[in-house]
Protein backbone atom coordinates (compact mmCIF):
# COMPACT_ATOMS: atom_id res chain seq x y z
CA UNK A 1 0.00 0.00 0.00
CA UNK A 2 1.35 3.64 -0.85
CA UNK A 3 1.66 5.86 1.69
CA UNK A 4 1.02 9.81 1.52
CA UNK A 5 3.92 11.84 1.92
CA UNK A 6 4.15 13.60 5.25
CA UNK A 7 4.40 17.50 4.23
CA UNK A 8 6.47 19.88 4.60
CA UNK A 9 6.35 22.75 7.78
CA UNK A 10 8.77 25.00 5.53
CA UNK A 11 7.72 27.38 3.15
CA UNK A 12 8.65 26.28 -0.22
CA UNK A 13 11.22 28.88 -1.50
CA UNK A 14 12.15 28.81 -5.70
CA UNK A 15 15.40 26.24 -6.06
CA UNK A 16 18.77 28.04 -7.23
CA UNK A 17 21.88 26.53 -8.81
CA UNK A 18 24.92 27.85 -7.63
CA UNK A 19 27.31 28.61 -9.95
CA UNK A 20 30.76 29.31 -8.54
CA UNK A 21 32.42 32.96 -9.68
CA UNK A 22 36.31 34.32 -8.78
CA UNK A 23 36.12 36.73 -6.18
CA UNK A 24 37.26 39.80 -8.72
CA UNK A 25 37.25 39.92 -12.61
CA UNK A 26 39.45 42.37 -14.33
CA UNK A 27 39.80 45.79 -12.21
CA UNK A 28 39.33 44.30 -9.03
CA UNK A 29 41.61 42.61 -6.77
CA UNK A 30 41.65 38.78 -5.93
CA UNK A 31 41.02 37.85 -2.65
CA UNK A 32 42.78 34.98 -1.91
CA UNK A 33 41.60 33.56 1.20
CA UNK A 34 39.51 31.04 -0.75
CA UNK A 35 43.34 29.00 -0.99
CA UNK A 36 43.20 28.09 2.73
CA UNK A 37 47.27 27.94 3.27
CA UNK A 38 48.94 26.17 6.38
CA UNK A 39 51.91 27.66 7.82
CA UNK A 40 55.66 26.25 6.76
CA UNK A 41 56.53 23.21 8.61
CA UNK A 42 53.27 22.61 9.97
CA UNK A 43 51.60 20.01 8.31
CA UNK A 44 52.78 16.36 9.08
CA UNK A 45 54.57 14.01 7.33
CA UNK A 46 52.83 10.26 7.55
CA UNK A 47 54.40 7.18 7.15
CA UNK A 48 55.04 6.31 3.37
CA UNK A 49 53.02 2.97 3.73
CA UNK A 50 50.13 5.20 5.60
CA UNK A 51 45.99 4.13 5.31
CA UNK A 52 44.80 6.40 2.60
CA UNK A 53 41.95 7.35 4.83
CA UNK A 54 44.76 8.66 7.30
CA UNK A 55 45.84 11.05 4.97
CA UNK A 56 42.62 13.01 4.68
CA UNK A 57 43.78 15.69 7.05
CA UNK A 58 46.63 17.03 4.58
CA UNK A 59 44.49 16.64 1.60
CA UNK A 60 42.89 19.80 3.12
CA UNK A 61 45.68 21.74 4.59
CA UNK A 62 49.06 22.34 2.48
CA UNK A 63 52.13 20.78 2.59
CA UNK A 64 55.05 23.90 2.71
CA UNK A 65 58.83 23.92 3.68
CA UNK A 66 59.84 27.43 2.38
CA UNK A 67 58.72 30.53 4.89
CA UNK A 68 58.77 33.79 3.62
CA UNK A 69 62.40 34.36 4.67
CA UNK A 70 63.41 31.82 2.85
CA UNK A 71 64.37 29.21 5.71
CA UNK A 72 63.13 25.33 5.31
CA UNK A 73 61.44 24.03 8.23
CA UNK A 74 59.19 20.86 9.22
CA UNK A 75 59.17 17.50 8.55
CA UNK A 76 58.88 17.86 4.86
CA UNK A 77 62.10 19.95 4.53
CA UNK A 78 64.41 17.48 2.23
CA UNK A 79 68.03 16.72 2.73
CA UNK A 80 69.21 17.74 -0.56
CA UNK A 81 72.98 18.08 -1.94
CA UNK A 82 73.66 21.76 -2.88
CA UNK A 83 74.90 20.99 -6.54
CA UNK A 84 71.38 19.32 -7.27
CA UNK A 85 69.58 22.38 -5.57
CA UNK A 86 71.82 24.69 -7.59
CA UNK A 87 71.42 22.79 -10.88
CA UNK A 88 67.31 22.80 -9.76
CA UNK A 89 67.36 26.29 -9.82
CA UNK A 90 69.40 26.76 -13.27
CA UNK A 91 66.83 24.10 -14.96
CA UNK A 92 63.87 26.32 -13.66
CA UNK A 93 65.68 29.82 -14.87
CA UNK A 94 66.36 27.84 -18.03
CA UNK A 95 62.78 26.61 -18.51
CA UNK A 96 61.22 30.35 -17.83
CA UNK A 97 64.03 31.71 -20.45
CA UNK A 98 63.02 28.52 -23.04
CA UNK A 99 59.21 29.87 -22.61
CA UNK A 100 59.86 33.34 -23.23
CA UNK A 101 62.00 33.12 -26.24
CA UNK A 102 59.30 30.44 -28.06
CA UNK A 103 56.25 32.88 -27.13
CA UNK A 104 58.54 35.70 -29.05
CA UNK A 105 58.99 32.79 -32.13
CA UNK A 106 55.44 32.69 -31.82
CA UNK A 107 54.53 36.64 -32.29
CA UNK A 108 57.46 36.35 -34.84
CA UNK A 109 54.88 33.61 -36.89
CA UNK A 110 58.43 31.16 -36.76
CA UNK A 111 56.20 29.13 -35.27
CA UNK A 112 51.97 28.64 -34.75
CA UNK A 113 51.48 28.01 -31.41
CA UNK A 114 53.36 28.33 -27.49
CA UNK A 115 52.13 27.62 -23.91
CA UNK A 116 54.10 28.56 -21.53
CA UNK A 117 54.37 26.87 -17.40
CA UNK A 118 55.41 30.55 -16.10
CA UNK A 119 54.90 30.06 -12.50
CA UNK A 120 55.22 26.39 -12.26
CA UNK A 121 58.31 25.91 -13.04
CA UNK A 122 59.11 24.26 -9.80
CA UNK A 123 56.48 21.46 -10.30
CA UNK A 124 57.97 19.66 -13.14
CA UNK A 125 61.39 20.04 -12.26
CA UNK A 126 61.06 18.73 -8.72
CA UNK A 127 59.08 15.73 -9.25
CA UNK A 128 62.10 14.54 -12.22
CA UNK A 129 64.30 14.90 -9.52
CA UNK A 130 62.21 12.15 -7.25
CA UNK A 131 61.88 9.51 -10.00
CA UNK A 132 64.52 7.17 -11.59
CA UNK A 133 65.20 5.92 -15.28
CA UNK A 134 62.90 3.85 -16.66
CA UNK A 135 60.05 5.56 -15.00
CA UNK A 136 57.26 6.92 -17.35
CA UNK A 137 55.98 10.03 -17.91
CA UNK A 138 52.13 10.90 -19.12
CA UNK A 139 52.38 14.39 -19.05
CA UNK A 140 50.20 17.41 -20.57
CA UNK A 141 51.81 20.57 -22.41
CA UNK A 142 52.76 22.87 -19.11
CA UNK A 143 55.28 19.97 -17.70
CA UNK A 144 58.39 21.17 -20.35
CA UNK A 145 60.34 21.04 -17.33
CA UNK A 146 60.79 17.25 -17.41
CA UNK A 147 62.59 17.64 -20.85
CA UNK A 148 64.46 20.65 -20.33
CA UNK A 149 66.15 19.55 -16.91
CA UNK A 150 67.17 16.10 -19.01
CA UNK A 151 70.38 16.69 -20.23
CA UNK A 152 69.70 13.82 -22.69
CA UNK A 153 66.73 15.84 -24.11
CA UNK A 154 68.31 18.23 -27.14
CA UNK A 155 66.56 22.12 -26.76
CA UNK A 156 67.25 21.81 -30.47
CA UNK A 157 65.33 18.83 -31.57
CA UNK A 158 62.45 20.76 -29.12
CA UNK A 159 62.98 23.87 -31.16
CA UNK A 160 62.37 21.93 -34.40
CA UNK A 161 58.76 20.35 -33.08
CA UNK A 162 57.91 24.02 -32.13
CA UNK A 163 58.66 25.15 -35.62
CA UNK A 164 57.10 21.59 -37.31
CA UNK A 165 60.31 21.81 -39.36
CA UNK A 166 62.22 19.34 -41.73
CA UNK A 167 64.05 18.40 -39.00
CA UNK A 168 60.43 17.80 -36.82
CA UNK A 169 60.99 14.63 -35.15
CA UNK A 170 57.15 14.46 -35.29
CA UNK A 171 56.90 15.03 -38.82
CA UNK A 172 54.54 17.74 -38.21
CA UNK A 173 51.75 15.43 -37.30
CA UNK A 174 51.69 16.89 -33.35
CA UNK A 175 50.70 20.40 -32.30
CA UNK A 176 53.78 22.62 -31.28
CA UNK A 177 53.92 21.39 -27.56
CA UNK A 178 53.21 17.95 -27.80
CA UNK A 179 56.44 16.64 -27.36
CA UNK A 180 56.57 12.40 -27.89
CA UNK A 181 59.85 11.52 -26.65
CA UNK A 182 60.31 8.02 -26.11
CA UNK A 183 63.76 7.71 -24.32
CA UNK A 184 63.52 10.34 -22.03
CA UNK A 185 60.14 8.34 -20.54
CA UNK A 186 57.59 10.80 -22.02
CA UNK A 187 54.58 9.65 -23.49
CA UNK A 188 53.31 11.81 -26.16
CA UNK A 189 51.04 14.67 -25.78
CA UNK A 190 47.66 14.42 -26.21
CA UNK A 191 45.66 17.24 -26.88
CA UNK A 192 42.62 15.54 -25.28
CA UNK A 193 42.48 16.02 -21.74
CA UNK A 194 42.71 13.70 -18.90
CA UNK A 195 43.58 10.76 -21.00
CA UNK A 196 47.12 10.78 -19.33
CA UNK A 197 45.33 10.21 -16.21
CA UNK A 198 43.75 6.77 -17.67
CA UNK A 199 47.17 5.74 -19.75
CA UNK A 200 49.25 6.20 -16.95
CA UNK A 201 47.44 4.40 -14.46
CA UNK A 202 47.39 1.74 -17.16
CA UNK A 203 50.67 1.93 -17.68
CA UNK A 204 51.71 1.48 -13.83
CA UNK A 205 49.11 -1.37 -14.11
CA UNK A 206 51.04 -3.36 -16.77
CA UNK A 207 54.55 -2.72 -15.00
CA UNK A 208 53.04 -4.51 -11.83
CA UNK A 209 51.48 -7.18 -13.83
CA UNK A 210 54.85 -7.86 -14.99
CA UNK A 211 56.52 -7.87 -11.78
CA UNK A 212 58.81 -4.55 -13.04
CA UNK A 213 59.90 -2.05 -10.81
CA UNK A 214 59.15 1.26 -12.63
CA UNK A 215 56.45 3.52 -11.60
CA UNK A 216 54.04 6.23 -13.59
CA UNK A 217 53.70 9.69 -13.29
CA UNK A 218 50.64 10.66 -14.48
CA UNK A 219 49.61 14.42 -15.08
CA UNK A 220 46.28 16.59 -15.14
CA UNK A 221 45.17 20.26 -14.86
CA UNK A 222 42.35 21.75 -12.41
CA UNK A 223 39.87 22.09 -14.97
CA UNK A 224 40.34 18.30 -16.46
CA UNK A 225 39.64 16.81 -13.19
CA UNK A 226 36.10 17.70 -14.49
CA UNK A 227 36.52 14.88 -17.15
CA UNK A 228 35.01 11.14 -16.41
CA UNK A 229 38.63 9.73 -17.11
CA UNK A 230 39.67 11.44 -14.29
CA UNK A 231 37.54 9.62 -11.78
CA UNK A 232 37.91 6.01 -13.95
CA UNK A 233 42.06 6.44 -13.71
CA UNK A 234 40.91 6.83 -9.93
CA UNK A 235 38.82 3.79 -9.09
CA UNK A 236 41.87 1.78 -11.25
CA UNK A 237 44.40 3.41 -9.58
CA UNK A 238 42.68 2.09 -5.62
CA UNK A 239 41.36 -0.84 -7.37
CA UNK A 240 44.58 -2.68 -8.47
CA UNK A 241 46.95 -0.14 -6.19
CA UNK A 242 48.45 0.93 -9.35
CA UNK A 243 52.46 2.01 -8.79
CA UNK A 244 51.47 6.02 -10.02
CA UNK A 245 51.94 9.19 -8.99
CA UNK A 246 48.59 11.41 -9.57
CA UNK A 247 49.68 14.85 -10.05
CA UNK A 248 46.58 17.51 -10.19
CA UNK A 249 47.98 20.74 -10.99
CA UNK A 250 45.94 23.54 -9.87
CA UNK A 251 46.76 26.49 -10.98
CA UNK A 252 43.81 27.98 -10.79
CA UNK A 253 42.34 28.47 -14.25
CA UNK A 254 41.35 26.12 -17.42
CA UNK A 255 41.72 28.88 -20.08
CA UNK A 256 38.86 31.49 -18.88
CA UNK A 257 37.16 29.04 -16.00
CA UNK A 258 38.14 29.56 -13.03
CA UNK A 259 39.34 26.35 -10.70
CA UNK A 260 35.34 26.12 -8.56
CA UNK A 261 34.12 25.27 -11.71
CA UNK A 262 35.69 22.37 -11.85
CA UNK A 263 34.67 21.48 -8.18
CA UNK A 264 37.41 23.07 -6.27
CA UNK A 265 35.16 25.87 -4.31
CA UNK A 266 34.57 24.42 -1.08
CA UNK A 267 36.54 21.11 -0.83
CA UNK A 268 40.02 20.49 -2.53
CA UNK A 269 41.22 18.63 -5.63
CA UNK A 270 43.56 16.24 -3.32
CA UNK A 271 40.23 15.14 -0.92
CA UNK A 272 38.94 13.80 -4.45
CA UNK A 273 41.37 11.12 -3.99
CA UNK A 274 41.19 10.43 -0.43
CA UNK A 275 37.41 10.18 -1.59
CA UNK A 276 38.14 7.06 -3.39
CA UNK A 277 40.73 5.19 -1.21
CA UNK A 278 43.88 7.19 -2.19
CA UNK A 279 46.58 8.67 -0.30
CA UNK A 280 46.98 12.07 -1.22
CA UNK A 281 48.31 15.70 -0.16
CA UNK A 282 47.89 19.00 -0.77
CA UNK A 283 51.26 21.26 -1.43
CA UNK A 284 52.59 24.25 -2.33
CA UNK A 285 53.22 24.18 -6.18
CA UNK A 286 55.64 27.41 -5.67
CA UNK A 287 57.88 25.63 -3.04
CA UNK A 288 60.67 23.76 -4.82
CA UNK A 289 61.74 22.27 -1.14
CA UNK A 290 57.73 20.65 -0.97
CA UNK A 291 57.68 19.73 -4.77
CA UNK A 292 60.62 17.30 -3.97
CA UNK A 293 59.50 15.87 -0.95
CA UNK A 294 55.95 15.26 -1.54
CA UNK A 295 57.57 13.39 -4.79
CA UNK A 296 59.66 11.45 -3.17
CA UNK A 297 57.35 10.11 -0.26
CA UNK A 298 55.11 9.26 -3.48
CA UNK A 299 57.34 7.66 -5.42
CA UNK A 300 58.74 5.48 -2.22
CA UNK A 301 55.01 4.75 -1.66
CA UNK A 302 54.53 3.78 -5.58
CA UNK A 303 57.61 1.81 -5.48
CA UNK A 304 57.24 -0.23 -1.99
CA UNK A 305 53.83 -1.93 -3.37
CA UNK A 306 51.83 0.86 -1.16
CA UNK A 307 49.85 1.85 -3.61
CA UNK A 308 49.14 5.42 -5.96
CA UNK A 309 49.25 8.87 -4.10
CA UNK A 310 47.23 11.57 -5.55
CA UNK A 311 49.06 15.14 -5.21
CA UNK A 312 47.53 18.34 -5.76
CA UNK A 313 49.50 21.32 -6.30
CA UNK A 314 48.73 24.93 -5.49
CA UNK A 315 50.10 27.27 -7.85
CA UNK A 316 49.16 29.70 -10.08
CA UNK A 317 49.22 29.96 -14.23
CA UNK A 318 51.40 33.40 -14.33
CA UNK A 319 51.07 33.64 -18.16
CA UNK A 320 48.07 33.04 -20.85
CA UNK A 321 46.75 29.46 -21.04
CA UNK A 322 48.73 29.63 -24.36
CA UNK A 323 49.42 32.28 -27.14
CA UNK A 324 46.02 32.47 -28.34
CA UNK A 325 44.70 33.30 -24.96
CA UNK A 326 44.27 36.77 -23.94
CA UNK A 327 43.78 36.68 -19.85
CA UNK A 328 43.37 40.37 -19.27
CA UNK A 329 39.40 39.75 -19.99
CA UNK A 330 38.33 37.73 -17.25
CA UNK A 331 41.11 38.16 -14.57
CA UNK A 332 42.69 40.77 -12.34
CA UNK A 333 46.18 41.80 -14.37
CA UNK A 334 48.17 41.64 -10.99
CA UNK A 335 46.61 38.32 -9.87
CA UNK A 336 50.24 36.62 -10.40
CA UNK A 337 51.99 39.43 -8.15
CA UNK A 338 49.51 39.05 -5.60
CA UNK A 339 49.13 35.42 -5.49
CA UNK A 340 50.42 34.45 -2.02
CA UNK A 341 52.77 31.53 -2.94
CA UNK A 342 54.75 34.05 -4.40
CA UNK A 343 57.16 32.89 -7.08
CA UNK A 344 58.99 29.58 -7.16
CA UNK A 345 62.58 30.92 -8.65
CA UNK A 346 62.52 33.92 -6.52
CA UNK A 347 61.79 31.39 -3.65
CA UNK A 348 64.50 29.31 -4.12
CA UNK A 349 66.81 31.86 -5.09
CA UNK A 350 66.72 33.33 -1.25
CA UNK A 351 66.88 29.75 0.63
CA UNK A 352 69.91 29.12 -1.67
CA UNK A 353 71.06 32.75 -1.09
CA UNK A 354 70.28 32.36 2.73
CA UNK A 355 72.73 29.10 2.71
CA UNK A 356 75.36 31.09 0.88
CA UNK A 357 74.87 28.91 -2.19
CA UNK A 358 73.74 31.34 -4.62
CA UNK A 359 74.21 35.00 -5.10
CA UNK A 360 72.45 37.77 -7.19
CA UNK A 361 75.48 38.31 -9.46
CA UNK A 362 75.26 34.62 -10.06
CA UNK A 363 71.43 34.64 -10.72
CA UNK A 364 71.83 37.61 -13.24
CA UNK A 365 74.64 35.42 -14.50
CA UNK A 366 72.84 32.12 -15.14
CA UNK A 367 69.38 33.90 -16.74
CA UNK A 368 72.04 35.54 -19.31
CA UNK A 369 73.48 31.86 -20.02
CA UNK A 370 70.53 30.63 -20.44
CA UNK A 371 68.76 33.09 -22.71
CA UNK A 372 71.93 32.85 -24.73
CA UNK A 373 71.62 29.17 -24.98
CA UNK A 374 67.48 29.10 -26.04
CA UNK A 375 68.95 31.64 -28.41
CA UNK A 376 71.42 29.44 -29.82
CA UNK A 377 69.41 26.57 -30.12
CA UNK A 378 66.33 28.77 -31.80
CA UNK A 379 68.81 30.15 -34.41
CA UNK A 380 70.03 26.31 -34.91
CA UNK A 381 66.88 24.99 -35.49
CA UNK A 382 65.87 27.81 -37.60
CA UNK A 383 68.19 26.65 -40.39
CA UNK A 384 66.21 23.44 -40.82
CA UNK A 385 63.01 26.07 -41.75
CA UNK A 386 60.17 27.42 -39.55
CA UNK A 387 56.81 28.52 -40.61
CA UNK A 388 58.36 32.03 -41.90
CA UNK A 389 60.01 29.57 -45.03
CA UNK A 390 57.24 27.13 -45.34
CA UNK A 391 60.74 24.16 -44.94
CA UNK A 392 58.14 21.50 -43.29
CA UNK A 393 58.17 18.04 -43.16
CA UNK A 394 57.57 16.77 -46.85
CA UNK A 395 53.10 16.03 -47.86
CA UNK A 396 54.23 12.44 -48.42
CA UNK A 397 54.50 11.60 -44.94
CA UNK A 398 51.13 11.94 -44.04
CA UNK A 399 50.37 8.90 -45.70
CA UNK A 400 53.31 7.35 -43.64
CA UNK A 401 53.65 5.07 -40.70
CA UNK A 402 49.68 4.21 -40.37
CA UNK A 403 49.45 1.08 -42.77
CA UNK A 404 51.94 -1.81 -42.71
CA UNK A 405 50.87 -1.52 -46.62
CA UNK A 406 49.47 1.04 -47.88
CA UNK A 407 45.95 0.76 -49.27
CA UNK A 408 45.09 1.97 -52.29
CA UNK A 409 42.91 4.49 -52.11
CA UNK A 410 46.17 6.04 -49.88
CA UNK A 411 48.38 5.47 -52.90
CA UNK A 412 45.83 6.86 -54.96
CA UNK A 413 45.53 10.39 -52.75
CA UNK A 414 49.44 10.37 -52.95
CA UNK A 415 49.61 10.60 -56.51
CA UNK A 416 46.41 13.09 -56.79
CA UNK A 417 48.69 14.78 -54.68
CA UNK A 418 51.83 14.50 -56.76
CA UNK A 419 53.86 13.58 -53.86
C1 LIG B 1 38.59 16.70 -23.72
C2 LIG B 1 38.95 18.12 -23.99
N1 LIG B 1 38.08 19.10 -23.68
C3 LIG B 1 38.39 20.40 -23.92
C4 LIG B 1 39.59 20.74 -24.50
C5 LIG B 1 39.94 22.22 -24.77
N2 LIG B 1 40.91 22.68 -23.75
C6 LIG B 1 42.24 22.63 -23.99
S1 LIG B 1 43.14 23.13 -22.66
C7 LIG B 1 41.73 23.42 -21.74
C8 LIG B 1 41.83 23.91 -20.33
C9 LIG B 1 42.50 22.94 -19.41
O1 LIG B 1 42.65 23.49 -18.13
P1 LIG B 1 43.41 22.75 -16.97
O2 LIG B 1 43.07 21.31 -16.96
O3 LIG B 1 43.19 23.50 -15.73
O4 LIG B 1 44.95 22.83 -17.42
P2 LIG B 1 45.86 24.13 -17.60
O5 LIG B 1 45.73 24.55 -19.03
O6 LIG B 1 45.42 25.15 -16.64
O7 LIG B 1 47.27 23.67 -17.31
C10 LIG B 1 40.58 23.14 -22.50
C11 LIG B 1 39.21 23.30 -22.00
C12 LIG B 1 40.47 19.67 -24.82
N3 LIG B 1 41.68 19.89 -25.36
N4 LIG B 1 40.14 18.38 -24.55
MG1 LIG C 1 44.42 24.88 -14.83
Amino acid sequence: MSQTPIPSTAPALPLRLHVPEPSARPGDETDFSYLHLSEAGAVRRPAVDAKAASTADIAYALVRVLTPDGEAVGPWAPDLPPEVLRQALRDMIKTRAFDARMTLAQRQKKTSFYMQCLGEEAIAIGQRLALQDGDMYFPTYRQQGLLLANPEVSMVEMVCQLLSNERDPLKGRQLPVMYSIKRAGFFSISGNLATQFIQGVGWAMASAIKGDTRIASAWIGDGSTAESDFHTALTFAHVYRAPVILNVVNNQWAISTFQAIAGGEGTTFAARGVGCGIASLRVDGNDFLAVYAASRWAAERARGGHGPALIEWVTYRGGPHSTSDDPSKYRPADDWQRFPLGDPISRLATYLTKRGLWSDAEHEATREAMEAEVLAALKEAEQYGSLLDGRGPSDALMFEDVYEEMPAHLRQQRQELGV
